[in-house]
């Protein structure tokens, strides 16, 4: 028993000291799996990690990409509704400013009947009443309407469109000091200009002692965006604050508001009966412009005219670093009073700091007071060149050769015979400061050419053009204005310019390569600019509160060098070839097929703007027409589909170049055929040719310049609409199917015959 239990306590103990050993085996074990484990795991980890790094790295980038996308959209939105806003904001502003600017004037009238309101605009860093320190560069009398304040409210506005001027790196240094005199309207002093230079953008600092209530103080960091981050907050986006533009109120500055002859002919733009008994007169000089140039030369040459724009305009706001301009007039044979009148209007309204010249270039007229007597008249007159052509260049050259020499940052052209209406001026170039791919015409306001009064035109007209490139006028629907809350003073985007009168940014305009210098004489140099403003990504405008009073007259009054029609036609041809793509069949197609006939029309030399265009990497026409106009009809073909025969109740068909009748079947690409703009009747590259003296028909590859290609069909000039009639001469003959054998011939026209009757499965025009 004792030997027993010894051997069970000393097998006791082997057991004890078996399950002690396994259970510190089974510890290190453990121990072991776990530090293998945990290694595993680290390197998972390490793994995980950096997947997860590049993960975040790639969304970051997404997300920074994405927010960078909206941030751009929205700058660009932001660009689109600062006008929209500004108006609304000074809209609401309106009249409690001009209440406190009404009640201003008295007060200073009273305790200070010299100049009194001190409203400066300083460099960065320059401080509030050191006058010494700011040179004037301009001395302004403010005109009755012209608003100085500077409202908190429209300080907080102000703020917002800091960051659109953000983008804006060229920064001039701007000091304007502007002087209110009570009563008096007229430019005082043009002192001195300042060099110019380059620097982030002004800070708006006022005087304090007398003038208005200094706002810097109070002004917030005012948010000028909201994004979200990734767990959904709302963060504010800041101006920062270090780069401020200065605004002012638009200028409506006008030379003629208290004109020299309050009673002349024509005065306030008012309409003139010239008596019956000067009839004779009237009649005599009517064809030196095709307007009534008798009563013309006895308008006064700086007559007023009614401010036309929209009541919200002229609390509009712009900044005061606008680009200057060279205005530039080219003429030929431009009747000597409404030239005048021309620039008269604009020198006396437009803000002199922002004009910096007038370029008259005279493009070699035969009248003879269009030489010396011009450059004496025009040598007395401040800022204004005129440039004689040696030989006649056309209105698009000669605009090119004012182009040249001037030294404006924006180009401004106007037709000779304008009238420039008051505060005309800042606001296209307002809109080009903002963007400079912005291309800013006025409204175009009419001077009747009878009776010569200056008559305002309805908003929201747009410019547009037709097929083949017919440029006319379209108001914007009522519908439409709703829809986006459009103001009156809202800019409009035009797909085409009418394309006398407009601002560009001058070197932007050499970026576009100008105009296309092959384009002789006058025509369709307003499509060419047009279509490659658009294209190649910038953007045409009508800025309702720049008005300009235009002569509209039923001829030219100068003559061609070539014939007039042919000469227009070939510009557009050449339009057409570098930038409507395969959309020129429909300018050809509507009534231009002359123009492919090369014995009858040579459009010249055309690689230079093919390249251009290359290098401009500008976008297709179809974009243009699905994003600029697309309001505007134009299917690429006139019809498709099967080709039905009224007679046989069979389809055409083609394959191999054969051709057949079969079972109409819609699947079947054989009896797929257009009707196009150039009237073929086509299958991808082949067309139906007619030998007329033959009367036979073949399949040939399609060329558009040749005539036995061509189909009469639905045409509304035909009196056989459902035919496909051949023209030679006089002489006419119709596609036919021929019951008996299924073959296609060419037959006399026979009006009731169901075999020469086709039908296209869609037409998509007439
Ligand atoms: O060989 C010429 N050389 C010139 O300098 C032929 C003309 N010109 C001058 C001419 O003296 C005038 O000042 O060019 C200017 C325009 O000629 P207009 O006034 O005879 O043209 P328009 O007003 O009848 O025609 C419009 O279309 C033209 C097409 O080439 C030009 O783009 C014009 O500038 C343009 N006018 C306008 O856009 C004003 C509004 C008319 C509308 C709609
Ligand atoms: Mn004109």
């Amino acid at each position: 028993m004792v030997a027993c239990w010894r051997y069970l306590r000393s097998s006791r103990r082997v057991l004890g000291f078996v399950f002690v050993a396994s259970v510190i085996w089974l510890l290190l074990d453990m121990a072991a799996l776990r530090l293998s484990i945990g290694d595993a795991t680290s390197h998972l980890m390490a793994a995980k990690v950096i997947r997860d790094r590049e993960l975040v790295a790639t969304r970051k980038e997404k997300v920074t990409q994405l927010m960078d996308e909206s941030v751009a959209n929205q700058v660009i939105r932001d660009r689109e509704l600062v006008g929209t806003r500004q108006e609304k904001v000074t809209q609401l502003m309106d009249e409690s400013v001009a209440n406190q600017d009404q009640d201003f004037d008295e007060e200073d009238e009273k305790s200070n009947p010299q100049p009194v309101k001190l409203y400066r605009l300083r460099k960065k860093g320059g401080k509030a009443g050191n006058d010494q320190q700011v040179q004037p560069k301009l001395v302004v009398n403010k005109p009755a309407n012209l608003s100085l304040d500077h409202t908190p409210l429209l300080e907080t506005f102000l703020v917002k469109k800091d960051s659109i001027a953000l983008n804006r790196p060229d920064f001039k240094d701007t000091i304007i000091e502007f002087v209110k005199t009570a009563g008096n309207t007229s430019i005082q002093e043009f002192k001195e200009e300042l060099p110019v230079k380059e620097r982030p953008i002004n800070q708006i600092e006022d005087v304090p002692a007398q003038g208005p209530p200094n706002t810097s103080s109070t002004k917030e960091e005012t948010p000028i965006g909201a994004m979200l981050t990734n767990d959904s907050k709302i963060v504010h986006v800041k101006d920062s604050g270090s780069i401020k533009a200065g605004v002012h109120q638009v200028l409506s500055l006008d030379m003629t508001a208290s004109p020299r002859d309050p009673n002349g002919v024509g005065q306030f733009g008012q309409a003139v009966v010239v008596p019956s008994e000067q009839d004779a007169q009237v009649k005599k000089r009517w064809n030196e412009g095709y307007f009534n140039v008798y009563l013309s030369e006895q308008i006064p040459v700086d007559r007023a005219i009614p401010d036309t724009r929209p009541k919200i305009c002229a609390s509009n706001v712009v900044h005061d670093d606008l680009p200057s301009t060279s205005v530039i007039f080219c003429f030929v044979d431009e009747v000597w009073s409404t030239l005048l009148r021309s620039v008269h209007s604009v020198l006396n309204r437009s803000p002199p700091h922002l004009l910096k010249e007038i370029i008259l270039v005279d493009d070699f007229s035969q009248k003879a007071y269009l030489k010396d007597q011009l450059d004496k008249y025009m040598a007395d007159l401040p800022k204004v060149r005129v440039i004689h052509l040696k030989e006649r260049q056309g209105l698009i050259r000669a605009r090119m050769a004012g182009a040249a020499v001037a030294e404006g940052e924006v180009l401004t052209f106007l037709d000779s015979h304008v009238e420039c209406n008051v505060g005309w001026l800042e606001p296209l170039l307002e809109r080009i400061y903002v963007d400079r791919g912005k291309v800013a015409c006025p409204v175009i306001e009419v001077i009747s050419d009878e009776d010569l009064s200056y008559k305002l035109v309805d908003n929201f007209q747009r410019g547009i053009f037709n097929w083949p490139l017919v440029f006319g006028w379209k108001a914007l629907s009522d519908e439409y204005v709703k829809k986006n809350y459009l103001t009156a003073a809202d800019p409009i985007r035009c797909p085409v310019m009418a394309g006398g009168l407009f601002s560009i940014d001058k070197t932007y305009f050499y970026e576009l390569g100008a105009y296309d210098p092959g384009l002789e004489v006058w025509g369709g140099e307003n499509m060419e600019i047009s279509f490659k403003v658009w294209m190649c990504g910038g953007e045409i405008e009508i800025i309702p509160c720049s008005r300009v009073g235009h002569i509209f007259r039923g001829q030219n009054p100068y003559t061609f060098p070539k014939d007039r029609r042919k000469t227009v036609e070939r510009n557009l041809a050449r339009v057409a070839e570098v930038w409507l793509d395969e959309y020129k069949d429909l300018f050809y197609g509507h009534g231009y097929h002359h123009l492919l006939d090369s014995d009858v029309m040579d459009v010249g030399d055309l690689s230079q703007q093919v390249k251009l265009r290359e290098r401009l990497h500008c976008k297709s026409f179809k974009w243009y027409l699905d994003n600029v106009y697309p309001e505007l009809e134009a299917p690429l073909v006139k019809a498709e589909g099967l080709v039905f025969n009224q007679g046989l109740r069979r389809c055409l068909g083609m394959q191999d170049g054969v051709l057949f009748f079969d079972k109409c079947n819609l699947t079947h690409q054989s009896q797929h055929f257009n009707y196009t703009w150039l009237q073929q009747v086509r299958q991808q590259q082949r067309c139906l040719e007619h030998s007329f003296k033959q009367s036979s028909l073949s399949v040939e590859p399609c060329n558009r310049t040749r005539s036995a290609q061509r189909w009469l069909h639905k045409s509304s000039k035909s009196k056989l609409p459902e035919h496909l009639i051949v023209e030679t001469g006089s002489k006419l003959a119709c596609l036919e199917a021929a019951p008996k054998f299924r073959i296609l011939r060419l037959a006399p026209c026979n009006a009731d015959n169901p075999f020469q009757q086709w039908q296209f499965t869609h037409y998509h025009a007439e």
